[in-house]
């Protein structure tokens, strides 16, 4: 679908301004030639509080939609980048087709093609899933992309939006680049915007504007390629196709519902119907696509009835998250991803000749590490943010790696990925049910699971998100604790348990030497059990407490119990030794994972 359009915009015949520069009026602006795009030197005045979280940066839609919000915030970043890297380089561009991303994507080409950038792929409708955004960095050899989502965070004109750069690994801005742009948003004064016409994104081909040009792509195309390369599609297909076999994935309206036809339907050979929710929509049809058990509710409730699917998987806005399910069971992200990394070589054809090393963010339970001990691998624990693996995953020494958030992921990319995940989980199922006949007794995700305990141990798991809290009482909470971590010693009792080390955790890379301070409180005892507390840096407004709850057991005869009457001693004394309700106001979570 190749559509040519050469539309190259004339030379400007004078660097003519009209009162652009430093000290004018934002709005004012002035024009000059560049190669044969005009570009137009906006002026706009710094915005306070443009500074990235976890992932990216994530406010409120009508926030980034007003003025020269999300302007300032790409020029910052052009201006940080090293000129080398963005003059006549490629980027990437594409998001989880929420609210705005279609204005926005048009504000990104003008400032792109404005600072020296010669193309950019665009995915059509400006549809990316943040995996795919990063396999299409890779494929392309681009310099970097954007990607325009707030994750799972609600869409539309009243709810969130979100912006963040993948550098040429395809992995998100590390620190020190989003540190830079942060410094450029205090200053920024001029946009330099090209003045070309909105380019059509809802067909694939390429438009020119002089040297200039975009190249609209089929969102899925690379993506399923180097799926194709990761997994066995024919072993995947022969369990897809079983008559006894039944799936449910639920797109909750985001951008996966781009990629689960193609790919489990149309390639896979999924039954049609085991694809919900499975169009994209500008607001998530008023969902909340974020895949816990809270809020894909609806794929909860059919995994838990007695006419349960086999397996159950849901994904969230960008399509890097997932949620997986069995009949009647849910597996906790750390659970799984320890899972996959124990099958993987096995299973999964990219992973045949062996996993370089593992690695878990620090909240995320500790059963990754033991499947690490067993294959004789490196375990990794890093702060929360994916952007924390690719110098791993860089230097070699990390193949699997997930985080307790619903993240899970492989150095095939350089982001977690929800359908990777997915087909993690389908190719297992397919080699241990490859010899179990049709209509014979299959082997389950709850039985995979309570094997893999029986093995390797269970680490019982549990967070509570406190969502929608006040800012000022969150962080003295986080300060007293801190204050409680440094004044404790090993030995200390905290009922049954031990106190083995508390502090404040932060992590020195091992490839660069970059140090993360503040990671999150967390109080570690004896046996191995540990509370965590940090606050969330996904959020758009407000606060979000998180506390992390873990405790191992050894014992098959214990490994049934439910994880909240498992964990309830140790949540009681979490809770007091942070006087959460106290700070808070909040006597119960949001969310119980
Ligand atoms: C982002 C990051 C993840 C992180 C998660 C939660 O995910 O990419 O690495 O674990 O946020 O972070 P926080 O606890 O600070 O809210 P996503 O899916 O929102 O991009």
């Amino acid at each position: 679908c190749m559509r040519a359009c050469a539309r190259a915009t004339p030379l400007a015949s004078a660097t003519s301004a009209r009162g652009g520069g430093k000290n004018s009026r934002a709005g004012t602006t002035k024009t000059r030639a560049m190669a044969t795009v005009t570009v137009k030197e906006v002026a706009t005045t710094p915005i306070e509080g443009q500074k990235t979280g976890t992932s990216g940066l994530r406010k409120k839609a009508a926030v980034f939609s007003e003025g020269n919000y999300l302007a300032n915030w790409v020029q910052s970043l052009f201006s940080a980048l090293p000129r080398d890297d963005v003059e006549g380089s490629s980027m990437v561009l594409g998001g989880d087709g929420r609210w705005f991303n279609k204005e926005a994507s048009q504000i990104i080409l003008k400032l792109a093609a404005g600072n020296g950038v010669k193309k950019m792929y665009v995915g059509r409708d400006g549809y990316l899933c943040t995996p795919a955004a990063s396999a299409v960095i890779r494929a392309r050899e681009a310099v970097g992309g954007f990607i325009m989502s707030a994750s799972h965070n609600p869409g539309g004109p009243t709810e969130d939006w979100g912006i963040k750069f993948n550098y040429s690994s395809g992995e998100p801005a590390p620190e020190k680049i989003t540190d830079a742009i942060y410094g450029f948003t205090q200053t920024v004064d001029t946009l330099k915007m090209a003045d070309i016409p909105d380019v059509d994104l809802s067909v694939c081909g390429v438009t020119k504007f002089g040297d200039f040009e975009v190249e609209v792509i089929d969102p899925v195309d690379d993506y399923l390629k180097l799926l194709k390369q990761v997994f066995d599609f024919d072993l995947i297909k022969s369990l897809l196709t079983r008559a006894d076999f039944k799936m449910q994935f639920d797109a909750m309206h985001a951008i996966t519902g781009a990629y689960a036809k193609p790919i489990f339907v149309d390639v896979l050979g999924a039954d049609a119907n085991s694809v919900v929710n499975g169009v994209p929509k500008e607001d998530f049809a008023g969902g909340h696509p974020d895949p816990n058990l809270t809020y894909a509710e609806e794929l909860v409730k059919v995994m838990y009835s007695a006419d349960a699917p086999d397996f159950g998987a849901a994904s969230d806005g960008d399509g890097d998250r997932n949620m997986i399910l069995g009949n009647n069971f849910f597996v906790t992200p750390s659970d799984s991803v320890a899972i996959i990394a124990a099958n993987a070589v096995d299973c999964i054809p990219y992973f045949k000749s062996g996993l370089k090393g593992l690695a878990r963010s620090m909240p995320t339970a500790a059963a990754l590490d033991r499947v690490a001990a067993g294959l004789g691998v490196e375990c990794f624990e890093t702060p929360t943010g994916w952007k924390f693996f690719g110098n791993l995953m860089d230097a070699g020494r990390l193949s699997v790696c997930g985080e307790e958030s619903f993240g899970t992921g492989a150095d095939h990319v350089r982001e977690k990925d929800g359908p990777w995940a997915v087909l993690a989980w389908l190719s297992i199922l397919a080699y241990r049910n490859e010899d179990v006949p049709v209509g014979g007794e299959k082997v389950g995700v709850e039985q995979i699971t309570k094997e893999h305990w029986a093995k390797y141990g269970r680490n019982f798991f549990s967070r509570y998100d406190y969502e929608g809290c006040e800012s000022d009482p969150c962080n003295a909470m986080v300060e007293s604790l801190r204050a409680k971590a440094a004044a404790a010693k090993k030995g200390d009792k905290y009922g049954d348990y031990e106190l083995d080390f508390a502090d404040d955790f932060e992590y020195t890379d091992p490839i660069d030497g970059s140090v993360a301070k503040k990671q999150g409180v967390r109080f570690v005892f004896t046996d191995g059990s540990r509370f965590i507390f940090r606050l969330s840096g996904t959020g758009s407004s407000g606060a979000t407490v998180r506390m992390y709850i873990e405790q191992y057991e050894a014992d098959p005869a214990k490994q049934g119990a439910d994880a909240q009457d498992a964990l309830a001693p140790l949540i009681a004394i979490a809770l007091e030794t942070s006087q959460l309700a106290k700070f808070t106001g909040r006597e119960s979570p949001t969310v119980i994972t």
